[in-house]
């Protein structure tokens, strides 16, 4: 036995490296933080592409995300089974785009995501009155947190539908750059 184990290929790093913000050794680093997740589950070669997935009850657990109000929606919204279990390829993406040498614009469009919650591609008053409950770590009355919900609405909505398209949200995040200050992470 060799005393240098291999996890990925040089291809597979090659690959991850040309779809996301992160170096082989981040990678590699990556796949340590997954693997220490769910050390049972998740195994050190990773040459074959197992079919593996972790779930999201693991991954909140995490110092990057476990204080992050957002925690459960960013998982989810980076799970492609959609029940927020995480293949390595998720998680590798969901740090990728959170990380800082992401631009803004990528954020902006996660963070869309993130905030549609009922997945209809638009942010509706409910789906903002959820959002600004956990910005505001519910430090507002139902009563405050509806009146936030109206004042954005009333600036954000450009075309008066009542609800926030993606281009209307860009033009929000470009006047409250809070709304992505919980999708940086540095891991
Ligand atoms: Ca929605
Ligand atoms: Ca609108």
């Amino acid at each position: 036995m060799g005393n240098k184990q291999t996890t990925f290929t040089d291809e597979q790093l090659e690959a991850f490296q040309d779809c996301t913000f992160f170096t082989r050794k981040e990678i590699l680093r990556l796949h340590g933080r997954y693997r220490e997740l769910a050390p049972h589950l998740v195994p050190l070669d990773y040459t074959n592409s197992p079919d593996i997935r972790v779930p999201l009850a693991l991954i909140v657990t995490m110092p990057e995300l476990k204080e992050n109000p957002f925690r459960d929606r960013i998982v989810e919204t980076f799970s492609e089974d959609g029940d927020g279990n995480q293949s390595f390829n998720d998680f590798v993406d969901m740090f990728s785009v959170l990380c800082e040498a992401s631009p803004r614009a990528l954020k902006t469009i996660y963070a869309f995501k993130i905030y549609d919650y009922n997945r209809d591609n638009f942010i509706c008053k409910e789906d903002l009155r959820q959002t600004l409950v956990k910005l505001t770590k519910g430090e507002l009355s139902a009563e405050e947190v509806s009146l936030v919900c109206d004042k954005v609405m009333e600036e954000a909505d450009l075309d008066g539908d009542t609800k926030l398209s993606f281009s209307d949200f860009e033009n929000m995040i470009s006047k409250a750059p809070d709304f992505l200050s919980n999708f940086h992470i540095r891991i």
